[in-house]
């Protein structure tokens, strides 16, 4: 089976660059820049990464970012994350960064996505890996701060396909980013949103109903409503689910009780997804194999999630036809 999964042809679309830092580059980077991290080394951090929901997890994950500072850092840090995706047969994907996180820090626009879009274009010159770049809002901060964001990104378009939302969900609803998503679209970037992760089924709807996304990211909590169910299958509105995530996140007990399954089965376009592999413990091959362990998953389930990752993607469709 593990080879089975070696084999597929894997698409991601549910990763965020920053939750790719793996404790060996944290410290690593951490040195370079003269930043002082609050654990003696590498065990200790990885003692840290015991997550009861989602905003312990956040906590972590902001801290770690601040040991990225220079555009060399950014491309370290996503040149790690595309030698994975080699490893590991992914043949394209769709990254998303958090700005808010660095520009709060001093530091710019252009060092971050300079820095990420140089590790891209290396990987699909060397590789023959392709791949979109997602500019995602924290949706903890204000609408106005969002738009601020996407002003400073005006200069980057060309490097940037769409929008997205994460961070703290509940208490934060995609209603609140009305405008912001709005602005991103007349300027013709694409949209997602994390919705149904930790928040409720409505989210989902305002998600689609309110910022038109064209994916939901998680989406796991529309299994509460049937009618949501019906519409993701009736329109093929794709969902970026994240088995090792839900579970480190609790989202799910445990990985037996992952709905990715149910869904399928229902005719939802599910996708296999890491979010943020140096946290969760796993890239996509790790992913497909706990789906295939604890659930049981048949090689013709995990052909067809591979399918849909290819389906939902943002790739042209020639080569969407070389893929299926
Ligand atoms: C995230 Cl798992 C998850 N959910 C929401 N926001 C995020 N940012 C990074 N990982
Ligand atoms: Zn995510």
């Amino acid at each position: 089976m593990k080879q089975f999964i070696a084999a597929l042809p894997k698409v991601e679309l549910h990763l965020h660059i920053e939750g790719t830092l793996e404790p060996e580059l944290m410290f690593a980077l951490a040195k370079r820049n003269g930043i002082s991290l609050p654990y003696a080394d590498v065990a200790a951090l990885a003692t840290a990464y015991d997550f009861h929901n989602l905003q312990s997890f956040l906590d972590l994950y902001y801290q770690g970012a601040a040991v990225l500072q220079t555009e060399q850092d950014f491309f370290d840090l996503t040149w790690a994350y595309l030698v994975r995706c080699h490893e590991q047969h992914v043949v394209h994907t769709e990254v998303f960064f958090d700005p808010q996180t660095h520009l709060v820090r001093g530091i710019d626009m252009g060092t971050v996505v300079g820095g990420i879009t140089a590790a891209l274009d290396k990987a699909e010159q060397q590789w023959g890996i392709s791949s979109c770049l997602i500019l995602c809002f924290l949706r903890h901060l204000s609408e106005a701060d969002a738009l601020a964001t996407l002003e400073a990104a005006i200069p980057y378009l060309d490097k940037i396909q769409g929008v997205g939302l994460d961070s703290s969900e509940v208490g934060n609803p995609p209603s609140k980013f009305v405008q912001v998503f709005a602005r991103a679209r007349a300027l013709g970037l694409k949209a997602v949103a994390h919705a149904g992760e930790e928040g409720p089924a409505s989210y989902i709807w305002e998600a689609l109903d309110q910022l038109q996304v064209c994916r939901v990211d998680h989406g796991v909590r529309s299994t509460d409503d049937p009618r949501l169910i019906a519409r993701l299958a009736e329109e093929q509105i794709p969902l970026t689910v994240c088995p090792l995530s839900n579970t480190r996140l609790k989202v799910f007990d445990q990985m037996a009780d992952h709905s990715i399954l149910r869904l399928l089965d229902q005719d939802v376009c599910v996708t296999v997804n890491s979010d943020d592999p140096a946290y969760f413990g796993g890239y996509m091959q790790e992913n497909f194999e706990a789906l295939a362990k604890d659930l049981k998953a048949s090689k013709e389930q995990l052909r067809q999630l591979a399918l849909n990752g290819v389906q939902a993607s943002w790739m042209p469709s020639l080569r969407k036809k070389r893929l299926i």
